[in-house]
């Protein structure tokens, strides 16, 4: 009786804390491609909110990092004149201090992460969709790549974005643990993470979309999307860039191959039903509240996708 969630970090964890507290039996596969080195250092921020978020260590409030975290490393890395844009908290520092360690004496990313979940009590598996390194890259105006991170954080997304790609994606495979995890599954939900840059790159690792696709009975979406705009951060604005259309039936459109049911906004059922569900006559269509804006409302979702659907 196993669920898996498919997650990135911020758009991502609600949800996945809610299945936490209502059902233990959960896995979770992570997005890796917001993965990048940092001044030497592994930083994985969608792992790391997952872990933080499980074992109730996350600042709620920023949607990232350890909540009461002090930034005396950072200040004084800025204060002696070196640029320091992503915001390290010293507490945070020790899980990529110990991840960059643990890799470089030759563990794999599974591995650090496992060690990690171990050390914040967070006893359910978290699953890198990857061992191997890829990552979501900015195509700006100049036609220069630039990652996900700076993009967003560095250059807070002021320029010009033409194009997303995931770099290297081609040839990385999926971990053992995550395909073992998905074929044993009773259902897997898609959480609503932003579809291009926490979704797209766990089912763009090649094998994953033909895996997705024998299992998509089994295969729940939770939209991320309410009234055609995003519920939070840049998901309509990436997947303008991609050319994809950033709307209910864009969604739909976007994850049909992969999905046996879509879950969207009690608001949304007439826009859904008229619109987008006479398109895609194999998936069904279904409505609940899905803002999780507070604890109760997450368990709520989470309740609602395990006795509907498993
Ligand atoms: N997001 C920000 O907007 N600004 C930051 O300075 C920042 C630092 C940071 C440090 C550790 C971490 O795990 C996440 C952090 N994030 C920060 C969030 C992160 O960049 C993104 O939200 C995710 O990569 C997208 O899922």
């Amino acid at each position: 009786m196993l669920i898996t969630i498919l997650a990135g970090g911020t758009g991502s964890i609600k949800l996945v804390r809610g299945l936490y507290k209502q059902f233990k039996n959960i896995s979770v596969i992570s997005n890796v491609a917001d993965n990048f080195w940092y001044y030497g250092l592994y930083i994985c921020p969608d792992i790391d909110t997952i872990i933080y978020g499980l074992s109730g260590n996350l600042d709620k409030k920023k949607g990232w990092g350890i909540k009461g975290d002090t930034f005396y490393f950072r200040n004084y890395m800025r204060e002696v004149g070196i640029e320091f844009w992503f915001n390290l908290g010293d507490k945070d520092l020790t899980t990529h201090v110990l991840r960059t360690h643990m890799l470089k004496s030759g563990s794999s990313l599974t591995q650090t992460t496992s060690k990690i979940a171990e050390i914040y009590n967070v006893s359910i598996p978290i699953v890198p969709s990857s061992d191997n390194h890829f990552e979501t890259n900015m195509i700006t105006g100049s036609r220069k790549r630039v990652h996900l991170q700076e993009y967003w954080i560095q250059h807070k997304a002021s320029l010009p974005l033409i194009d997303i790609v995931y770099r290297n994606i081609r040839t990385a495979r999926p971990t053992q643990e995550c395909v073992k995890l998905l074929k044993a599954s009773e259902l897997i939900v898609f959480a609503p993470g932003n579809p291009v840059s926490s979704i797209g790159p766990i089912i763009g690792i090649p094998g994953m979309k033909k895996l997705l696709h024998d299992l998509k009975k089994k295969v729940v979406m939770v939209s991320p999307f309410i009234s055609n705009n995003a519920i939070s951060g840049p998901s309509a604005i990436y997947m303008k860039a991609k050319k994809l259309d950033p709307s209910l039936g864009g969604l739909a459109e976007y994850y049909s191959k992969f999905v046996g049911t879509m879950i969207f906004d009690n608001k949304d059922q007439n826009e859904v039903e008229t619109n987008v569900k006479p398109r895609f006559p194999d998936i069904k269509f279904e409505y609940t509240d899905i803002l999780m804006s507070n604890s109760k409302k997450e368990i709520a979702l989470a309740k609602y996708i395990t006795c509907n659907f498993r």
